[in-house]
């Protein structure tokens, strides 16, 4: 196995001893801010009290309203001179909060992302397309900052305009892209509008995340891409991108141990699964200066895929995000996540790149309607023949979600597109 860091190698044993040794000093720095030195006092807890790495779950949790609260700088121990960067979340549920990084966070984040990238191939040969929007949201400059650490030529495209990230493609031979896969979905398929033969680009890699997908999706960037497509999972709150990510294996994302302790626990009892049992991920900093963040309250869905990698990478692996648990829908009773609907609508190839689910009330009853762009060829079919198409949809939701959705097909590039991250579900309830 290629490395680019010694850390990927750590034995379990090694790993977790590196854990606990920064556990204790990542407390003893998050006392110095306004939040933790009340909280961390409170609960009795001080560096000493951490013996072995499960007194970690003595800490309080952290939650997004902590944050909030504690706007704009009570959980940074530093002063606002001693940092270098501020991001903060676009705020895809409620307001926005905000990250502040010193200089040595900035160059640890750097190095994570590098290894991730370094992991599924990338190197300094390759020229790197970030297409993902800049500013505050980390995605941009997480992996623009990961390429040049690996010495890739990295152009900072930013997101939309498919015709000149094609032309910079052609011209510059990118064999790395950085794209969000309900872009991707698009982009893929624009090419493939335009007469562009995929595989007559130098692309390559693709890398994928910021938002939920299933492996459906994954397949067909994959296919209009012409490439292979990894997973990369990351939040605000613990840096950005570079806190997970898939191998080569492409089974799950391996968690940066060294860097971050992950736990999974029960949504509503906060105790603690056992590996392989789906729950909230729960995150601590274990390197951060300016801002640790303990114990933190993803909402985000997943589990530990249990044993180990065919890679030899001993950091556990986090499976696929199934959605955050604030996406939940409860409609007729029925506990409905986005992307049991996604993977339905992947399986038809007759579904282009694009769906929308509404969320609709009617004589006070909740139903939910799926929009789902028909690829152009399709459309122009027979009524006959979309209707016998609908009617499969409608059939195959049903059987996935156990209530009846109303299905209607639309042409392509009707519904609304984002910049950045898709926004799936349109609520019309209250309307
Ligand atoms: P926000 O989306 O709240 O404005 P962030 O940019 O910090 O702020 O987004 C982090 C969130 O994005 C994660 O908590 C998760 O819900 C989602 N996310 C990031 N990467 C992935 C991924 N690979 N798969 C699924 N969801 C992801
Ligand atoms: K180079
Ligand atoms: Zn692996």
């Amino acid at each position: 196995m290629e490395v680019f860091d010694r850390a990927e190698l750590l034995s379990r044993k090694e790993l977790e001893q590196v854990q606990l040794v920064r556990l204790r000093n990542v407390v003893s720095q998050a006392m110095r801010s306004r939040l933790y030195g009340s909280r961390l006092k409170e609960a009795g807890l001080s560096p000493d009290s951490f013996k072995s790495l499960d007194d970690v779950r003595r800490i309080p949790f952290t939650t997004k309203d902590d944050l909030r609260s504690q706007y704009p700088d009570g959980l940074n121990t530093l002063p606002t001179s001693e940092m270098v960067r501020m991001h903060a979340s676009s705020g895809t549920t409620g307001s926005p909060t905000v990250i502040h990084y010193t200089q040595n966070d900035i160059n640890l984040w750097a190095d994570l992302m590098a290894r991730s990238m370094h992991m599924v191939g990338v190197r300094r040969e390759d020229v790197f397309q970030n297409i993902t929007g800049y500013g505050l949201f980390t995605g941009g400059l997480g992996l623009h900052y990961g390429a040049e650490r690996l010495g890739c030529l990295t152009i900072p495209a930013g997101p939309g305009n498919t015709a000149r990230q094609l032309k910079f493609m052609r011209d510059f031979k990118t064999t790395v892209a950085h794209i969000i896969p309900s872009y991707a979905l698009y982009f893929g398929a624009a090419m493939r509008d335009s007469g562009e033969d995929p595989a007559s680009l130098a692309l390559r890699v693709a890398l994928i995340g910021a938002e939920p997908h299933t492996e459906e999706t994954r397949r067909r960037i994959e296919e209009l891409m012409d490439v292979k497509a990894y997973n990369s999972y990351g939040l605000s709150e613990m840096n950005g991108p570079g806190v997970a990510f898939e191998c080569v294996y492409q089974n799950g994302m391996h968690v940066w141990e060294d860097a971050y302790i992950a736990e999974i626990v029960h949504p509503e009892t906060l105790e603690p699964l056992p590996d392989g049992e789906v729950g909230e991920l729960v995150m601590t900093t274990l390197c951060r200066q300016g801002m640790p963040i303990l114990r933190y309250r993803t909402k985000d869905l997943t589990r530990i895929i249990p044993g180990e990698c065919a890679c030899g990478r001993t950091h556990r692996r986090i499976d696929r995000i199934l959605g955050r648990a604030d996406d939940m829908l409860i409609i007729k009773g029925v506990n409905i996540y986005p992307m049991q609907i996604e993977q339905v609508l992947m399986g038809f190839p007759e579904v282009g790149e694009n769906y929308l689910i509404v969320l609709e009330r009617e004589n006070f009853i909740d139903q939910i309607r799926v929009k789902v762009e028909i690829r152009e060829e399709h459309f122009v079919e027979d009524m006959r023949v979309l209707r016998d198409l609908q009617k499969r949809m409608v059939s195959r939701l049903r059987d996935e979600l156990l209530i009846t959705p109303r299905v209607d097909l639309v042409q392509h590039n009707s519904l609304p597109k984002a910049e950045g991250k898709a926004q799936r579900v349109q609520d019309n309830r209250e309307a």
